[in-house]
C-alpha cells in the first residue's frame, strides 16, 4: 500500500482545551485543517502497531472525519481500529472500549453538549490507553505539533461502510466495526442491582414512573435498551431517543435551561423520576417532580449511598471521593463522616484519571452535571441514572409503606450533612478584553490583599459578608506531581462561603466567564431553612458577588446567558 505525503501549512489556533479541540464545523471543513490535527495526534504519540478506537456523538462531520482518521491513522502505522457502528459511541462507551479491549487509545468525534450542524460546533479529542482524557502533557504536545506540521500521511484507499458490524481490511490495517450498544450495557449490569431495579419499578408502575430524555444525542440507543429493553419499561419512558447529526436543532445540555422538553414532560405529567444527558453521553441531570438535584449534591447522595450498589460492596469498597475545585464541598463531608481520603482537582475530568489509576478514588463528580466512578475514565451520564435507580430501589426496600421519592433523598441528605447552596452564572461570548480585565482586577486584590477583611452588604437581604481570602488555585497532582495553575480565582468569606471566577476551556470561539457561588447551612438550621430555593438562598452572596468583582461593568452583561 502507498503511503502518499501531502504538504500543508500550520493553522492558529489548533490548542485542545478542557476537552478536545472543539470549533465551529466551518472550521474544520476548511482544506487540511482536520487532517493537521488528527496527524498531529499521530506525531504525538506512538501507535505503530497500535490500537486505536474511533467513535463519537454522531454529529454532523463525523462519518467523514472518521474516514480521514482510518486514512491518516493506517498510513502513521496503526494496526487495528474498532470502530463504532455508524461512527457511533457515547464518550463513557469509548472509554469502556478502550479498556476493555486493551486499545492504546482513542479518538472521540464530539463538542459534547455544543449545538451541531453545518453551522454549529465539531470536536476531536484524544483519549488514552487508561480510557481517559489525554494529561495535558500529551495536548499540549499534539498542540505543539500543530504549530510546526509541514505534511501528513494518507493511505489511499475506499472509503470504509461504516454501517456494517463485523471484522474488514483497510489498507495494511484490520477494521472492526463494533455494535455502539452491547458492551457499555453489560458493563452497567456489572455495577449494578437490576433484579432490585426492576422489582421496585414492577411494583410500582403507577405511581413511580421513569422519563428519560435523550435531547436528540448519542443517548438514545443506550438509554432504550437499558430502560424499555432490560428494565422492562414502557416506551414511553424515553423520548427524543433517536441520535440526530443536528440534535434536532437543540442545544443537547441537561440543565433547566436547555433540557425544557424533559423539565416540561416531567411538570406536566408530575412523573417521579425524571433525567437527561448530554450531546455525547457524559453528563446528566436528575429531575423529577418537584425535585432537582444539583450535580454536587447529587455526587455526594451517590457517595453517601455507595453501599447499596453492588460494585462498590466489591474490591474492598468505596475508596477514596474527589470533586472539581468550583463543585461544591457537599461530598467532601460525605467524605469526612465515612472516613475516606478526598481530593480537590481542577475542572476537567482527565484530572481524576492518575488518582483512579492508583487506586485512591472511585466516585467523583463536577458541577457541571458530570457524575462518575471509576468503573471508565469519562463522567458517565446514564450511570448516574441507574445509580439513582438503584439508590430509590434499595431506599423503598427499607421502606414499605412510604413511597421513598427524590426529594425525600435530597432532604434527609440535608439534615444529616446540611446544605451546600451553590449556583453557577455563565457569560458567554463576551469580549476577551472585558474577560482579562476581571481576571486582572482580581489578581491584583490577591497580590495587594485590597479586598482582605472588608465587608460587603448586600442591599436586598442586608447580609453582610467578610472577605478572608483570595487565592488562585494550582493542582499538584499527588500520583505523578504535575502542576495546573491558574485554574481559577477563588474568594473566600469569613463565614465559610465563596465564590469562584473561572474562564471556560470548552467554547468554540469568543471567551465565557463562569462564576460559581457556595454558601453551607448546617443541619441545625432546620427544614425550612435548609430546603429553601437556591436562587433564594444566595441572593445575598451572589449580590456581593457581582459587585466587589465589577463584573457587570467589566464584560458588559446586565445578566447571566445561563444559570445553572
Ligand atoms: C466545561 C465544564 C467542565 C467539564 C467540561 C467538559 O468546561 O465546566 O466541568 O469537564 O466542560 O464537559 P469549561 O472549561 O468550559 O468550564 V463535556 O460534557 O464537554 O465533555
Ligand atoms: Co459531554
Amino acid at each position: 500500500f502507498q503511503v502518499k505525503e501531502i504538504p500543508t501549512k500550520p493553522f492558529e489556533g489548533q490548542k485542545p482545551g478542557t476537552s478536545g479541540l472543539r470549533k465551529r464545523v466551518k472550521v474544520f471543513q476548511q482544506e487540511h485543517y482536520t487532517e493537521n490535527f488528527v496527524q498531529a495526534i499521530f506525531d504525538s504519540i506512538d501507535a505503530k502497531g497500535a490500537t486505536l478506537v474511533i467513535g463519537g456523538d454522531g454529529r454532523y462531520f463525523s462519518p467523514e472525519t472518521v474516514q480521514t482518521i482510518l486514512k491518516i491513522g493506517s498510513a502513521n502505522g496503526v494496526a487495528k481500529f474498532i470502530v463504532g457502528k455508524d461512527s457511533i459511541l457515547s464518550t463513557p462507551a469509548a472509554s469502556n472500549i478502550i479498556r476493555k479491549y486493551k486499545a492504546y487509545g482513542g479518538i472521540l468525534l464530539t463538542a459534547s453538549h455544543n449545538p451541531g450542524g453545518p453551522n454549529n460546533d465539531f470536536g476531536i479529542k484524544y483519549n488514552v490507553s487508561n480510557g481517559g482524557p489525554a494529561p495535558e502533557s500529551v495536548t499540549n504536545k499534539i498542540y505543539e505539533k500543530t504549530k510546526t506540521i509541514q505534511k501528513y500521511k494518507v493511505i489511499e484507499a475506499p472509503p470504509l461502510d461504516l454501517s456494517k458490524i463485523g471484522d474488514f481490511t483497510y489498507g495494511p490495517s484490520k477494521v472492526t466495526i463494533i455494535d455502539s450498544v452491547a458492551d457499555y450495557v453489560e458493563l452497567l449490569q456489572s455495577i449494578f442491582d437490576f433484579p432490585l431495579i426492576k422489582s421496585f419499578l414492577d411494583a410500582h408502575r403507577s405511581n413511580y414512573r421513569v422519563l428519560f430524555d435523550g435531547l436528540n444525542g448519542v443517548t438514545g440507543p443506550y438509554a432504550t435498551e437499558i430502560l424499555v429493553n432490560v428494565l422492562g419499561l414502557p416506551k414511553t419512558s424515553v423520548q427524543n431517543c433517536v441520535p440526530l447529526p443536528d440534535f434536532g436543532g437543540g442545544h443537547p445540555d441537561p440543565n433547566l435551561t436547555y433540557a425544557h422538553t424533559l423539565v416540561e414532560a416531567v411538570e406536566k405529567n408530575g412523573i417521579e423520576f425524571g433525567a437527561a444527558s448530554d450531546g455525547d453521553g457524559d453528563r446528566n441531570m436528575i429531575y423529577g417532580k418537584g425535585a432537582f438535584v444539583t450535580p454536587s449534591d447529587s455526587v455526594a447522595i451517590i457517595a453517601n449511598w455507595a453501599h447499596v450498589i453492588p460494585y462498590f460492596q466489591k474490591n474492598g469498597g468505596v475508596k477514596g471521593l474527589a470533586r472539581s475545585m468550583p463543585t461544591s464541598k457537599a461530598i467532601d463531608l460525605v467524605a469526612q463522616k465515612k472516613g475516606l481520603e478526598y481530593f480537590e482537582v481542577p475542572t476537567g475530568w482527565k484530572f481524576f484519571g492518575n488518582l483512579m489509576d492508583a487506586g485512591r478514588l472511585s466516585i467523583c463528580g463536577e458541577e457541571s452535571f458530570g457524575t462518575g466512578s471509576d468503573h471508565i475514565r469519562e463522567k458517565d451520564g446514564l450511570w448516574a441514572v441507574v445509580a439513582w435507580l438503584n439508590i430509590i430501589a434499595a431506599a423503598n426496600a427499607k421502606s414499605p409503606n412510604k413511597l421513598i421519592g427524590i426529594n425525600d433523598l435530597l432532604q434527609a441528605h440535608y439534615a444529616e450533612y446540611g446544605r451546600s447552596f451553590f449556583s453557577r452564572y455563565d457569560y458567554e461570548e463576551v469580549p476577551s478584553e472585558g474577560a482579562n480585565a476581571l481576571v486582572a482586577r482580581i489578581n491584583d486584590a490577591l497580590k495587594t490583599g485590597s479586598l482582605n477583611n472588608t465587608i460587603h452588604t448586600s442591599q436586598s437581604t442586608s447580609t453582610e459578608f467578610t472577605v478572608s481570602n483570595i487565592y488562585d488555585f494550582e493542582y499538584t497532582d499527588p500520583i505523578d506531581k504535575s502542576v495546573s495553575s491558574n485554574q481559577g480565582q477563588v474568594i473566600t468569606f469569613s463565614d465559610g462561603s465563596r465564590v469562584v471566577f473561572r474562564l471556560s476551556g470548552t467554547g468554540s470561539h469568543g471567551a465565557t466567564v463562569r462564576m460559581y457561588v457556595e454558601r453551607y447551612v448546617p443541619p441545625e438550621a432546620g427544614p425550612a431553612e435548609l430546603g429553601r430555593d437556591a436562587a433564594d438562598g444566595l441572593k445575598g452572596l451572589i449580590e456581593v458577588a457581582l459587585e466587589l468583582s465589577n463584573l457587570k461593568e467589566f464584560l458588559g452583561r446586565e445578566q447571566p446567558t445561563v444559570i445553572t
